[in-house]
């Protein structure tokens, strides 16, 4: 069967997505357009191409993850002019996405799958190539993220463009 490419990531509810669409396009101005908000996420561990026994061997680590749920808080944006990604990113070095993000991260690179250059810097995608960077007229109302699930997302494209799709879902106990 052919390979997938696959990451680990957070999602977004409804509320979330509504939010940050309304501010975006209230007062943030771009050259570009956004990315998809059906797509918006947060990455935990990019994996690249994987293979059935790969996927197979990532579900059953994280299914094995015993890890508390969380909560974010979204108050700032960032900008990388390396690759024009403008981003919402979280308020603090949140130990407990940390410790959910580093052991998929690690697992991913022990399989040798995907060999990250960079640490883990928690962020939203909300453009990528885009130059100059975006103007925000007014910082976005600050709004939390309840973190009970996380998934493993195969990325692909459809008729209608790009599609993140949940291919398996984790619970993050009390
Ligand atoms: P992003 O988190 O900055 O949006 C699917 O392609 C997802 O994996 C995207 O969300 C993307 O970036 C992330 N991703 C893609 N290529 C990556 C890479 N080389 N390193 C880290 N994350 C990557």
């Amino acid at each position: 069967m052919a390979a997938k490419r696959l990451f680990f990531g957070i999602g977004l509810a409804p509320q979330q997505t509504t939010h940050i669409q309304s501010w975006l396009s209230q007062h943030v101005k771009a050259k570009k357009a956004p990315t998809l908000s059906r797509n918006w996420h947060l990455t935990l561990a990019f994996l690249a191409q994987v293979d059935k026994a790969q996927e197979d061997d990532v579900i059953a680590f994280a299914n094995r993850l015993m890890l508390p749920f969380f909560q974010l808080h979204f108050a700032s944006t960032g900008y990388w002019s390396h690759n024009g990604i403008f981003y919402l990113q979280p308020d603090h070095i949140n130990a407990a996405l940390r410790s959910l993000a580093e052991p998929l991260r690690e697992y991913g690179e022990k399989l040798g799958l995907y060999r990250n250059p960079y640490p883990f810097s928690p962020h939203i995608t909300l453009f990528r190539g885009v130059k100059p960077m975006p103007l925000v007229d007014v910082p976005i109302e600050p709004f939390s993220l309840d973190v009970t699930h996380f998934h493993l997302y195969q990325s692909h494209s459809l008729d209608d463009g790009l599609h993140y799709t949940p291919v398996e879902t984790f619970a993050l106990n009390a």
